[in-house]
């Protein structure tokens, strides 16, 4: 058996930094992912974490309304990956709501503000 060299005790120390502040960040997040009270059919927020609340969202085929809520931090949009349309933007702490018209199928929703698209992606099943 080798012994760990000290660049390796390095490494392992900053990862174990790294996660004990990712667990505390994430801590911190819980009280706002829950969308507030609003009468739009599909609701959903975008974290500061550059994530969505929930990925998998379902609503009624014809006019859809979505209300989109930004946690604090960072701008984020409700953008239909197919059609290309924004239903909604948001500015941190606020919530916008739009209108999409679907038919039943589904659907990619995304948030195209630059740099949120890869890890913002979830599915909008239409019925
Ligand atoms: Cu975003």
């Amino acid at each position: 058996m080798t012994l760990p060299r000290p660049a390796a005790l390095r490494a392992l120390a900053v990862t174990t930094v790294l996660s004990v502040l990712l667990v505390a960040c994430g801590g911190g997040n819980d009280a706002v992912t829950t969308p507030p009270d609003t009468d739009a059919d599909v609701s959903v927020v975008g974290l500061d974490n550059l994530q969505w609340n929930e990925t998998a969202l379902e609503a009624e085929a014809g006019e859809i309304s979505v209300a989109l809520t930004c946690e604090g931090g960072v701008n984020h949009n409700f953008v239909i990956d197919e059609t290309d349309e924004v239903v909604a933007e948001c500015a941190p702490g606020e919530t916008d709501e739009g209108t999409v018209e679907l038919d039943a199928g589904q659907y990619t929703f995304v948030c195209t503000i630059p740099g949120h698209e890869r890890s913002m992606r979830g599915t909008l099943t239409v019925n």
